[in-house]
């Protein structure tokens, strides 16, 4: 039997359902999703197995126009991700349709594809009515000379072993690159660090998902089987430490157990969990931060 295995990147406008996707190709929750635009903020892999391929997915940050330090390496990250992977899967929201943002993915595409083949993903097919599929398919092919067309909706699962068996036939002859079962390589204690940041995003409002990031400081493992984990959350200003700590500490309390209840089933074991909040005026331009995200501080420079 031939092997096949190789990098699919995952790309497209905030909150197209990327990490949705790769999580639910994976089988387990690899990448924090929210409502949200710009949760993702570096490349996370998944890895999966169909048959005799090894499908190793490359979820991206979304790809926008970027303002800030921060932005501008995400951008860079993503279109990195897209460079570098033997397949591309461009995800579009079905009822969205072809915005400004799709068309400037598709020429930004044209840039870096050089004959790799790239699928069309259009995602969320459960909201919209099925003769809107059909025109919005036509016109991205028009727009951009994909290999293959996909209908999914990756929160609901539809479509998505079809997709799954096109990649795994498309994917180029090739030894596994991870252990079988192995199903991603992302450090425990940056899934940990996003967790919490996943919490904090779906809990706050406005500016300030944008403007805090989380590091795991400390893992301990204890005798008794269980972890404890120490993690800081930098915010930009005094207003936003009181922000998140919320009325009597309520906020950082309900943020912290909702972390700890996922990490302690991902980690099937129990987890002690405790943030620290942390003023750091100027951490959107702290190399160290970008490191701790797995970013390319150099990418955000102007
Ligand atoms: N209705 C519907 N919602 C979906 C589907 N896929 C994803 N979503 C939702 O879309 C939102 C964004 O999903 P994500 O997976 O975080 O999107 P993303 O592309 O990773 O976003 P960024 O990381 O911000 O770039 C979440 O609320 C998901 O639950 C889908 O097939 N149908
Ligand atoms: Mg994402």
């Amino acid at each position: 039997m031939t092997t096949r295995a190789g990098f699919i990147a995952l790309i497209g406008e905030p909150n197209a359902g990327k990490s949705t996707l790769l999580n639910r190709m994976v089988g387990a929750k690899v990448s924090i999703v929210t409502h949200k635009v710009q949760t993702t903020r570096a490349r996370i892999r998944g890895v999966a197995m169909e048959g005799e391929s090894q499908l190793v997915f490359v979820d991206t940050p979304g790809l926008f126009q970027p303002r800030r330090r921060l932005d501008r390496a995400m951008v860079a990250a993503a279109w990195g991700g897209a460079a570098d992977a033997d397949i591309i899967v461009l995800l579009i929201e079905a009822h969205r349709g072809i915005t400004d943002g799709v068309r400037r993915i598709l020429e930004g595409l044209g840039e870096v594809v050089h004959g790799r083949p790239v699928a069309l993903a259009i995602n969320k097919i459960d909201r919209v009515k099925s003769d809107v599929l059909l025109s919005l398919t036509q016109e991205l092919n028009e727009a951009f000379d994909f290999a293959k067309t996909f209908m999914i909706s990756a929160e609901k699962g539809y479509g998505v072993d079809d997709l799954r068996g096109w990649l795994a036939e498309t994917l180029p002859e090739s030894p596994w690159l991870y252990p079988e079962d192995q199903i991603a390589d992302l450090p425990m204690r940056m899934i940990a660090a996003e967790m919490t940041r996943e919490k904090l995003t779906l809990r706050l409002h406005q500016e300030l998902p944008y403007q805090l990031t989380v590091e795991t400081e400390a893992w301990e493992e204890r005798k008794d089987g269980s972890a404890r984990i120490d993690q800081i959350i930098y915010v930009t200003r005094q207003g936003h430490k009181g922000i998140v700590l919320g009325n009597k500490g309520e906020t950082i309390k309900a943020v912290s157990t909702a972390a700890r209840e996922e990490l302690e089933t991902f980690l099937g074991r129990r987890v002690h969990l405790f943030c620290q909040v942390r003023v750091r005026e100027k951490w959107l331009d702290e190399r160290e931060r970008y490191e701790q995200m797995g970013l390319d501080f150099r990418d955000g420079n102007d």
